[in-house]
């Protein structure tokens, strides 16, 4: 490997501007702080939350907070910009063609981490690997540690000692890095996310393919036809030299995977079985996938294999993530706030193995769904409703656009209903299921118009699961 392919080094000794005073920049002032690199701060907010804090912990510091500013960022030869800031602007072309460097906290990770990384993307089950990967390594005995897009900014990772690092990256990440070597890479699956950041699904697909660039083990799901191709295209044109290991479903996949699902029951890798699917906590084809695909990046450490196996059957899965909540009256809640697009939803649908078309009356399956849409398109979801959703309550800002796709899927408008709040969106739900039913919350949407983040959505839902069972008590 060795082949930097970002021909400017960050240095640290010149001035550096941080943007984006949110959890990746004040890790980035601190690891500056640290190697006493001199940097000053911009927020496109008047008053960013942090404000506060920044002041009090680096003294004299340089901020600018409010629109930012094409003179007052030019005098600055780098810039460090945030995930949740576009790069794609005016503002930054202008810089960038101006010389200055324009990097994410993930590429000065890339050029100062002297461990293996694992790198993980994809629209969907990045966290759920990402943990994985974390608690197979370590209960494998490797002092492991996981970060980035997930949670913990990556250059907080080097904080402590580690032998390898496992990163959950965002395609906002992928933007800003250019020279990240790994060990092994994925691309877990892509479908449609942050619409309102790409121009369509190509140009989104191929930042999130970028992860591969410098890998020695590129991670393929052969379930994606689209990304396989250009990994092995790449090879073929001589322009790359990775091994590659497949993973994939025996459903749908281009070829034969060396990490294979067959028939939804048993995980193999060859012709050898490594477990089956009713011997593991974490349930839904997706989920076996996702364990498919932790084993498969792991690979190049050659780890005991029974501990493997103990570590995967002992995973119950993330907060959030198709949680179970509660049974109350034979109706069962699953709390899927993590499922902030359609490919998450239909994933989570479909983990409940429905038969499609199923008669109206034989459904059991009531979904809540809605908040912001971030442009995506909706058709699929409407069709999924249609076929295999008994009812659906919508809340939220683009709740309309759901409920405009379903009609239009030929969804019968009384298996619609509107709410304004999370409360009355479980009272209605249960006011529709009964016993056997399942109410899945699960969003398609981000949490913004409600919620701080869909954890705190997550957490109301499950508030208002809990208040719905004091309230039935009570009237019994
Ligand atoms: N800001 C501006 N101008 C803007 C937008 C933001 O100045 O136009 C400022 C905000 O006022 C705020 C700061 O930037 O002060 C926030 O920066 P940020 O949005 O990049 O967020 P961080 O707090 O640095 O968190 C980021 C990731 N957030 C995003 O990518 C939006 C976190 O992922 C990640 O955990 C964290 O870095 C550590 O690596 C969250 C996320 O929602 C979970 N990710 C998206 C997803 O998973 O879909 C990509
Ligand atoms: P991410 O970190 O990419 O958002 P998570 O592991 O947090 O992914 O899972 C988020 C949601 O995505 C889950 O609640 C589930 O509905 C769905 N999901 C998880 N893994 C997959 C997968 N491999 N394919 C499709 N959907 C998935």
């Amino acid at each position: 490997m060795n082949k930097k392919t970002q021909e400017k080094l960050f240095d640290f000794t010149i001035p550096t501007l941080i943007v984006g005073m949110g959890s990746t920049g004040l890790s980035c002032a601190r690891y500056l702080k640290q190697r006493n690199c001199p940097f000053a701060f911009a927020d496109s907010r008047q008053d960013p939350p942090s404000l506060k804090d920044v002041k009090q912990e680096f003294a004299s510091l340089v901020i600018m907070t409010g629109d930012f500013d094409f003179e007052d960022f030019k005098t600055y030869k780098q810039i460090i910009v945030s995930p949740g800031i576009s790069i794609r602007t005016e503002l930054f072309t202008s810089l960038q063609e101006q010389g200055c460097l324009i990097v994410g906290d993930i590429e000065i990770f890339a050029q100062v981490v002297n461990k293996p990384v694992i790198a993980i993307t994809g629209s969907n089950g990045k966290s759920t690997v990402t943990t994985l990967v974390e608690k197979i390594a370590q209960d494998c005995g490797i002092k492991a540690i996981a970060g980035g897009n997930l949670g913990i900014p990556a250059l907080d990772l080097l904080a402590t000692q580690s032998d390898l690092y496992i990163l959950e990256l965002s395609s906002f990440q992928l933007e800003t890095t250019y020279s990240l070597e790994t060990l092994s890479a994925t691309v877990l699956n892509v479908s449609e996310d942050h619409m309102d950041r790409y121009t369509d699904l190509d140009d989104y697909r191929n930042i999130k393919e970028s992860i591969y660039k410098n890998t020695e083990n590129a991670v393929l799901n052969m379930n994606e036809k689209i990304t396989c191709d250009s990994v092995l295209n790449a090879i073929d044109r001589g322009d790359e030299n990775y091994r590659v290991i497949t993973f994939s479903d025996d459903a749908s996949a281009v070829e034969p995977a060396e990490y294979q699902l067959i028939n939804n029951e048993c995980l193999v890798k060859g012709e050898s079985e490594i477990v089956q699917t009713n011997a593991l906590k974490l349930k839904g084809t997706y989920n076996y996938l996702n364990i498919l695909a932790a084993l498969a990046l792991l690979e190049p450490l050659a780890l005991n294999k029974e501990k493997q196996l103990k570590a995967i059957k002992e995973y119950q899965g993330l907060s959030h993530r198709c949680e179970w909540v509660d049974k109350i009256n034979g109706v069962e809640f699953y709390n899927d706030s993590k499922g902030t697009n359609t490919g998450a939803t239909i994933a989570a649908i479909d983990g409940f193995e429905l038969e499609t078309n199923k008669e109206k009356s034989q459904r059991t399956v009531i979904l809540i769904a809605g908040g912001v849409g971030k442009e995506a398109d909706f058709t699929e979801l409407g069709e999924v409703i249609e076929k295999k959703i008994k009812s659906t309550v919508l809340m939220g800002v683009d709740s309309e656009l759901i409920k405009n796709c379903a009609l239009k899927a030929g969804a019968e408008n009384d298996s619609l209903y509107s709410v304004g709040s999370m409360s009355d969106a479980v009272s209605t739900a249960a006011s529709l299921a009964e016993s056997g039913d399942v109410i899945l919350f699960s969003p398609a949407c981000a949490s913004f118009d409600m919620y701080q983040n869909y954890m705190k959505r997550g957490d109301d839902f499950k508030e208002k699961v809990s208040a719905l069972k004091d309230e039935l008590k009570n009237a019994s």
